[in-house]
Formats: structure tokens, C-alpha cells, sequence
């Protein structure tokens, strides 16, 4: 597929769907470009100016916070950069990702409490609005409805969607897709509630104050390395809508923009292989193959499994995996048994009313509950 770094096609196709244009959800992502469709576009894109300044601010005081890395800050300070960075970066894989979006494992409420806080650190809305919008992502891919659409072009889907006001079918078909589980669990209420509060404290004001107060770093020089870790946090998160909806292999359905991207899976924790994660988006690897250095979450995962607060950890059988490549892979995995390509139904996860019985089947789950 070709990089569509700027929309044209995809942002036309987009609108008109605006126009009352009937579009239906793509069966072969290159296929779904339609150019007749230009004549007809009058979609105007809702600028949010706030998130405009707010983003350009932030990445403007990420490259003096790079500059400051190498010239002024301390060493410790760069080093407390990197571990809150980390540290954020896992309550966003392993909490609101492979925990609570895609319900790929359960947690005790100790490691919720831990993976909340983490999220928190992150900034990436609050755990409810991070769920929805992700579960819209898996349920609509490549369409209108995802609130991300990769068909809109690189920059749309990586960072240009929080600039603008989201499309009317983000709304309206996002409101079928369950959010239940999220409903019922405290901690993620609870946040909900205050995360005016808490947002600011965890990802802005500790991580400045802590290196001026206990080793006497200049108060400018923590804030942008504050700016710095959380600007870098993001773009390296987005790479995984954007990067490994572009480029990459697509070794388990070839029906979706979705690929296997190793160096977005190195940079995002194991994030990146893509194509796999949205065939099966229940498995707690989010991957088929690789070890724990392409997938630093897994290893996370698996750490607090050993005691008992991470359990029902899902994986798919390769027997499962091998026959839905086979039947609609791109032929890098296995060879496929038919050039005719089917696109089939997505989920969001363990749990989607529409997941299948043979998945259901075909799970295996490791350290399970009584
Ligand atoms: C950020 C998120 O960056 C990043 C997500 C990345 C996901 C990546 C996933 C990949 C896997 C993980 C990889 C991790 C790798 C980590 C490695 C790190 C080293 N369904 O939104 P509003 C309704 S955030 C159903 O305001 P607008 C709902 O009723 C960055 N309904 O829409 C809602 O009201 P409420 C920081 C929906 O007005 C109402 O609409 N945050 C849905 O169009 C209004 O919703 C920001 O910058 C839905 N999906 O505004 C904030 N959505 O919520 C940016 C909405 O009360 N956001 N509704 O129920 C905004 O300012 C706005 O959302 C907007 C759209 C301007 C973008
Ligand atoms: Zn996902
Ligand atoms: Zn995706």
C-alpha cells in the first residue's frame, strides 16, 4: 500500500461520506480510495485552536528539552526521565491496552491501583475515554467511525484526530460498543472522577518537583525535561496508529490497514505487532512471535503473573493463528490457501458479542482463577 502521509485521497473519501455518498467498510484497504469522490467534497475540518497552541507548545518545549539533556540538566534528571517514561509508558500497554481495553488478562485491584496511577502519569485521557476511543478503533478500522482512520493520511491518524473535532460516526457507532466492564470497575471511576486533579499532579507536577527538591536540578531546566518525556511519550505511542497502520507486514489479514512493524514494536513495548493484535486483539502478547526484547510488556505481564496479581492470561493456539492466516494473511506467515480474501468481522476484544465461538474455543489461558 502507498503511504498516504497527508490524507488527499483518503481525507476525500472521508468527506464524501459527508456528502451522503454511500461507503462500505473496506474490504481491501487500497481498494477503499475512491477518486471520483474529490468533486464532491465540502467537508470542513473543526479546528480545536486550544489543542493546536497546547500541542504546539509541547514540541517546541520538547526539542529545549532534548537541547537540555545535552547541555544543562543532570544526569539524574535525564535518568528520571527515562523511568517515568517507562513507567508511563506500561499503564498504557499493560493497563488501559492489554488490561482494560482488550481484556487480555484480569489484575488483582493492588496491580489496577499500580496501572492507574501509571496511566495517569501518561496523559492520554482518563482510562474510560482511552478504552472507548481504542475499542472504536478495533470495532471500526479504516472507517469514518474510527475515531484515528488511518485512511486519512499519516498525519491524521497520529496526532492530527486530537486537533479536531471527531467525526459524527465516532459518536453515534461508538456508542453501541459495551463499556460495561469499565462502568463497574471502581478504580476506573474513580479516576474518571478526578482526573483534573490527579492528570496534573502525576504527569506534570511530581516529575518537575521531585528532581529540583531531593538533587537541586534549576526548575526550568525539570520542567522541560518534564515537557520533553511527555511529548516523546506520545509521538512514540501514536507511531502505533499511524507507522503500523502504514508500513509493515500484514501476515494474518491483509483486509486491514494494520501491520507488523518491528521498530514501532521496540520503541512502543511490544506494541507494534499490529496486524496480529487486531486479529486477535484478546491475546495478553499482543504478538505471535518475538521474545521479551521486542515486547518489554509481555515480560511485565508475566512478572506479576508469577505473583498471582496479573491471571487469565489469553494466548491464541498456533493452530488458530495458522488457519486465519492461511485464510486471510498476506502470505508472509503461511501460505495462503486461496486468493480470494474475505474481510471478517473485527472485535475489540475478549468479551465482543460478535467474537468467535472457535476463538472462544481455541483460547488458552495461563494462570487461571479458580
Ligand atoms: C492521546 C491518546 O494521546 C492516545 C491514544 C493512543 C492509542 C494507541 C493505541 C495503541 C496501543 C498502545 C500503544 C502504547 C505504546 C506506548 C509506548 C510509549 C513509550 N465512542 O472527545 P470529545 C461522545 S490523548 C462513543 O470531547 P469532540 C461522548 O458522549 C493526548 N462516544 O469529542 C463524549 O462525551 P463524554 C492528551 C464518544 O468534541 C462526546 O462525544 N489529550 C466517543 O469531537 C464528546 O467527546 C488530549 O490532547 C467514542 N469513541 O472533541 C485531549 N468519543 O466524554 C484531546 C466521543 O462526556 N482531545 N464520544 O462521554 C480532545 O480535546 C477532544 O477529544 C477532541 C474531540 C477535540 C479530539
Ligand atoms: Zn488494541
Ligand atoms: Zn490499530
Amino acid at each position: 500500500m502507498t503511504p498516504n502521509l497527508f490524507g488527499n485521497t483518503a481525507t476525500l473519501y472521508l468527506e464524501a461520506s459527508q456528502q451522503g455518498i454511500p461507503q462500505e467498510k473496506s474490504v481491501n484497504v487500497s481498494k477503499s480510495y475512491d477518486s471520483k469522490n474529490k468533486l464532491h467534497s465540502k467537508y470542513t475540518w473543526n479546528i480545536v485552536w486550544r489543542n493546536v497552541i497546547a500541542f504546539i507548545y509541547l514540541h517546541l518545549g520538547a526539542v529545549y528539552g532534548i537541547y537540555l539533556f545535552f547541555t544543562a540538566a543532570k544526569l539524574l534528571t535525564v535518568l528520571w526521565s527515562v523511568l517515568i517514561a517507562m513507567v508511563a509508558a506500561l499503564g498504557i500497554t499493560a493497563g488501559a491496552h492489554r488490561l482494560w481495553a482488550h481484556r487480555s488478562y484480569k489484575a488483582k485491584w493492588p496491580m489496577r491501583l499500580m496501572l492507574m496511577i501509571f496511566q495517569t502519569i501518561a496523559f492520554q485521557n482518563h482510562l474510560f475515554e482511552w478504552v472507548r476511543d481504542h475499542r472504536v478503533h478495533h470495532k471500526f478500522t479504516d472507517t469514518d467511525a474510527d475515531p484515528h482512520n488511518a485512511q486519512r493520511g499519516f498525519f491524521f491518524s497520529h496526532m492530527g484526530w486530537l486537533l479536531v473535532r471527531k467525526h459524527p460516526d465516532v459518536i453515534e457507532k461508538g456508542a453501541t460498543v459495551d463499556m460495561s466492564d469499565l462502568e463497574a470497575d471502581p478504580i476506573v471511576i474513580w479516576q474518571r472522577r478526578l482526573y483534573i486533579i490527579l492528570m496534573p499532579i502525576f504527569c506534570f507536577l511530581l516529575p518537575a518537583w521531585i528532581p529540583c527538591y531531593f538533587w537541586g536540578e534549576n526548575a526550568m531546566f525539570s520542567w522541560y525535561a518534564t515537557i520533553c518525556r511527555y511529548t516523546m511519550s506520545l509521538n512514540l505511542t501514536w507511531l502505533v496508529n499511524s507507522a503500523a497502520h502504514i508500513w509493515g507486514m500484514r501476515p494474518y489479514d491483509k483486509t486491514f490497514s494494520a501491520t507488523d512493524n518491528i521498530r514501532v514494536a521496540m520503541g512502543a513495548f511490544g506494541e507494534g505487532w499490529h496486524n496480529y493484535h487486531h486479529v486477535f486483539p484478546w491475546d495478553y502478547k499482543a504478538a505471535e512471535l518475538g521474545d521479551y526484547r521486542a515486547n518489554f510488556t509481555t515480560a511485565f505481564i508475566d512478572l506479576f503473573a508469577r505473583i498471582g496479581w496479573a491471571y487469565d492470561l489469553k494466548t491464541v493456539h498456533v493452530n488458530l493463528i495458522e488457519k486465519r492466516a492461511a485464510r486471510t494473511g498476506d502470505g508472509t506467515r503461511i501460505k495462503p490457501n486461496s486468493e480470494e480474501h474475505y474481510h471478517e468481522e473485527t472485535i475489540w476484544g475478549w468479551g465482543d458479542k460478535d467474537m468467535h465461538q472457535e476463538d472462544i474455543d481455541g483460547a488458552q489461558i495461563f494462570n487461571k482463577s479458580d
